[in-house]
């Protein structure tokens, strides 16, 4: 029973990822029930899951996405390059940019999340992050953070943030200090390069840099308690232009929709999960 075997200490109740994985998948068992099998299992085996395609949108194939948010109907994306870094509001169905924020050429766009009626953005090596205003996009303050920006989401309360290494930092919503910080590891060690994230039924999903993988990161303790393989959404056809890596992630909770895309990939996937035997 290979699905039960993730750290049940890190309280991934009996709901949280089955919304959207596998139907079959722990439904029908109670927290305390899970929490037996886990500590009887072996620790060192955790689920991978596979994916299924469910639809496809365009993607801007300029669009060197380093950040990805679905809220109220459309997207949100934050694109990188110096001279090319952006924020955009984006029509989902067509892939048309509503709205658009150009980044002084200067700042190399990273990682986008939206708390409450603001847009944050990181950038990479500039130490510096922007707060925009939701509806108009027009920026209101920056703030500054110590570290590389990568990746930037939040849990309703904390933003958590990545800088490429195996840290997860938590910061003030406010203030943007930092408040909080977690060593993301499996069963090898630390898992580096974490990069896009989204929080995801009170998981932290995050996208291995140059790869086609995705942790599921438990928020309390860092530990990975699955993967995500996505090896295979683009065709030869989709790679006859030059693409770059997977990168973008972004969750509909409303209705519970998975989005996925990459730098300068020209389709945007909505997946769901599929445990992989
Ligand atoms: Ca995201």
């Amino acid at each position: 029973m290979q699905f039960l075997c993730y750290n049940g200490a890190d309280s991934m109740g009996k709901t949280s990822l089955a919304n959207h994985v596998s139907k079959v998948f722990l439904v029908a068992l109670s927290t305390s029930l899970v929490a037996a099998f886990v500590c009887s299992c072996n620790s060192n085996t955790v689920p991978v899951y596979m994916y299924n395609v469910t639809n496809v949108y365009p993607h801007d194939r300029n669009a060197f996405t380093q950040g990805l948010v679905f809220e109220d109907g459309f997207l949100y994306e934050g694109t990188g390059l110096y001279g090319r870094s952006s924020l955009r509001k984006v029509e989902l169905e067509s892939g048309e940019v509503l709205q658009i924020y150009e980044l002084p050429e200067q700042f190399f766009g990273e990682g986008i999340t939206i708390f409450e009626d603001k847009i944050i953005q990181l950038t990479w090596k500039s130490h510096v992050g922007f707060v925009y205003d939701k509806e108009s996009l027009e920026s209101l303050q920056q703030f500054s953070y110590s570290t590389d920006g990568w990746g930037i989401t939040h849990d309703g309360e904390r933003l958590i943030m990545s800088d490429g290494t195996s840290t997860l930092y938590f910061l003030n919503p406010e203030t943007f200090e930092r408040i909080g910080q977690i060593e993301v590891f499996d069963h090898r060690g630390p898992v580096t390069k974490l990069n896009e994230l989204e929080y995801v039924e009170k998981h932290i999903y995050a996208n291995i840099w140059q790869t086609d993988r995705i942790a599921i990161i438990s928020p309390e303790t860092g530990r990975v308690v699955a993967w995500i393989d996505l090896t295979g959404l683009l065709t030869e056809e989709d790679r006859s232009q030059p693409v770059n890596v997977l990168d973008g992630i972004a969750y509909d909770a409303e209705a519970d929709r998975l989005f996925v895309t990459g730098k300068l990939w020209p389709k945007l996937f909505e997946i769901e999960l599929i445990l992989r035997d």
